[in-house]
């Protein structure tokens, strides 16, 4: 089968431009990745090309040795992923021992993965283990609402979380265990990797203050519908803060604990302070 007409690279690239069309991917900005089931590999495999030599992924994933992923490329342009994809993601193989990568199709015009491949992969590495095998798509966006908050509220999970739960209603309910944030760090290396990963064994949401954020997800539809609320309720609360800094009335942490009840949700009682 042609690798273009599979339905998850056809989900990918229609992933990747609802978030172009979002605003979320200026220039080369943002980058996705997505884990093949070996079904998949195999309805493929001859349309791989094994020419590639291996590079070293520049940190170790034993617990994806064998692997093959769909990522974007490197200073590739999301707007362009609907136009050219050939051009602009790869399919990778990781190697045996988790350490080194290579090409088996796309980037037709040179290239290399995303330069945020050390943190999609560990953070991969984290998610199959922690979710048995079921989340398979890392997406990292520079979501506008989402970045203007890390400069306003102190770079807390419990401050964050509690803030966009309470700007709507739906959050609790579709992030439940909350969001991690990480303070400014250098981006594209193992440092600001490992921190970030360490965020995915709790949580699915991982906020890079003045950067974007990365979401994690089992398809398209869920970790793209994360990203997309977490942006909403942003936006929401940028609006509030632009129009007053004081609230008349907010959802209360009795409200939440309710709500918790109704729609069979834990909700972590660290959200749920006193302000
Ligand atoms: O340019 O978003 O974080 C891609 C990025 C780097
Ligand atoms: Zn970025």
């Amino acid at each position: 089968m042609r690798v273009l007409d599979t339905k998850f690279v056809r989900g990918f690239i229609k992933m990747a431009d609802d978030g172009f069309q979002q605003g979320w991917h200026e220039r080369n900005g943002g980058n996705l990745s997505y884990r093949l089931t070996p079904h998949e590999v195999d309805g493929i495999s001859s349309r791989l090309s094994d020419r590639e030599d291996w590079t070293p992924i520049g940190t170790s994933v034993p617990g994806l040795a064998g692997e093959y992923f769909l990522v974007t490329g490197s200073g590739k342009y999301f707007r362009n992923i609907i136009v050219d994809p050939e051009a602009c993601i790869a399919i990778i193989e990781v190697d045996s021992k988790g350490e080194n990568y290579r090409i088996r199709w796309g980037l037709v015009e040179g290239g290399v993965p995303t330069s945020e491949l050390d943190t999609h992969l560990m953070n991969h590495e984290v998610k199959k283990r922690v979710t048995d095998n079921k989340h398979r798509v890392i997406y990292h966006a520079h979501t506008t609402n989402t970045i203007a908050l890390t400069f306003l509220l102190p770079l807390k999970d419990e401050v964050f979380t509690r803030e966009l739960w309470e700007c709507a209603t739906e959050c609790p309910v579709v992030f439940p265990e909350g969001v991690g944030v990480v303070g400014w760090m250098v981006p594209g290396g193992r440092d600001i990797a490992i921190a970030t990963s360490k965020l995915m064994e709790q949580y699915n949401v991982a906020i890079w203050a003045h950067h974007g954020m990365f979401c994690s997800g089992v398809d398209f539809d869920e970790t793209f519908g994360l990203m997309h609320t977490v942006e909403k309720s942003a936006e929401i609360l940028i609006k509030i803060l632009s129009v007053s800094p004081k609230r008349l009335q907010s959802i209360q942490p009795q409200d939440f604990r309710d709500l918790a009840k109704d729609f069979h949700v834990t909700l972590p009682e660290k959200f749920l302070y006193e302000k």
